[in-house]
């Protein structure tokens, strides 16, 4: 098995200590913050269509906040569109593994949401920082995984079921997706209150999309491949999230448990893990018809 590092940027990452948080945490929330971003792809500005402005009522009950403040309908089935993709997975062979973040973790600050109360109401405590969420035994959330081999586009027709991105609390959630070309997009606001969401792709077209309290969501679609789009709030700053628009089904996308899974033909891959700070590390593996694959990654703070 061969291992390449691929460190996001030279311009990596500055520590800073914060005061007091981290213990609070114990373990849960680790955070990192760092400095410079990863840039997305290069190339041409062709298609997207923006704005097509959903808004059926889901009926789901509402999901209680700090305070006991009763928040707005949630999507119905927000795991749907992922669900579609998953189901394009074709194969008899599993790839999974876990990623653990092995670096010194630093202490960092909680997002500051005191600029607006109304976010900051929200929340009980604290609000962890998002870049780096790391569970028990380090374990790393938010890493989106693929095989990296060549698909064509269409290949695997895109679900009509979106992805859905809930605006919850002032966050996006989740926080890092994926998605097929194609395959509709939607923002969720369960806050109710006014954000806006601005993506700003690089290869596909950028849309920003205001957001009133009065609104349940809206939807893009993302015709053009591109790793990642960054998709943030212009009337929260804090508020980031990373969208990945695939060829292909063959990618999952870390909770806090670190863990992926993704049904392969049997064959040889490379496996890909994208942190949105740590950078990408890859690793071969060959897998057989009804074999299951373990791929670990461990992540450490790119020297340099
Ligand atoms: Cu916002």
């Amino acid at each position: 098995m061969k291992s390449t590092c691929s460190p996001c940027s030279d311009r990596f990452f500055h520590r800073r200590v914060f005061g007091g948080f981290g213990a609070l945490t114990a373990g849960l929330f680790l955070l990192v913050v760092l400095a410079a971003g990863c840039g997305g792809g290069g190339g041409e500005k062709p298609t997207a269509e923006g704005g097509d402005q959903g808004g059926e009522a889901a009926a789901a009950g509402g999901e209680e906040m700090a305070g006991g403040e009763q928040m707005a309908e949630a999507p119905q089935d927000p795991e749907a569109g992922t669900d579609a993709v998953k189901a394009l997975q074709k194969g008899s062979a599993t790839l999974t593994g876990t990623i653990t973040y092995v670096g010194q973790v630093p202490s960092l600050p909680p997002i500051d949401m005191n600029a607006d109360p109304v976010c900051a109401s929200k929340h009980d405590g604290p609000v962890p920082n998002e870049t780096l969420v790391l569970g028990d035994g380090n374990t790393v959330a938010n890493i989106f995984v693929q095989v990296k081999d060549s698909f064509a586009q269409g290949d695997y027709p895109a679900p009509s079921t979106p992805v859905v991105i809930d605006q919850r609390g002032c966050l996006y959630h989740p926080h890092v997706v994926g998605l097929l070309a194609g395959q509709p997009l939607q923002f969720w606001n369960s806050d109710q209150i006014l954000h806006n969401v601005h993506g700003t792709p690089e290869a596909n077209r950028e849309f920003n999309l205001g957001m009133p309290g009065t609104l349940h969501d809206k939807s893009v679609t993302l015709n053009t491949p591109e790793e990642f789009v960054h998709v943030k709030c212009d009337v929260h700053p804090w508020m980031k999230a990373f969208v990945a628009v695939m060829t292909h089904p063959y990618f999952d996308v870390t909770g806090k448990d670190g863990t992926y899974s993704i049904k392969v033909p049997p064959g040889t891959y490379t496996v890909e893990a994208w942190h949105e700070k740590l950078g990408t590390r890859t690793q071969e593996v060959t897998v057989g018809d009804g074999e299951t694959a373990t791929v670990d990654f461990q992540l450490d703070v790119p020297k340099g």
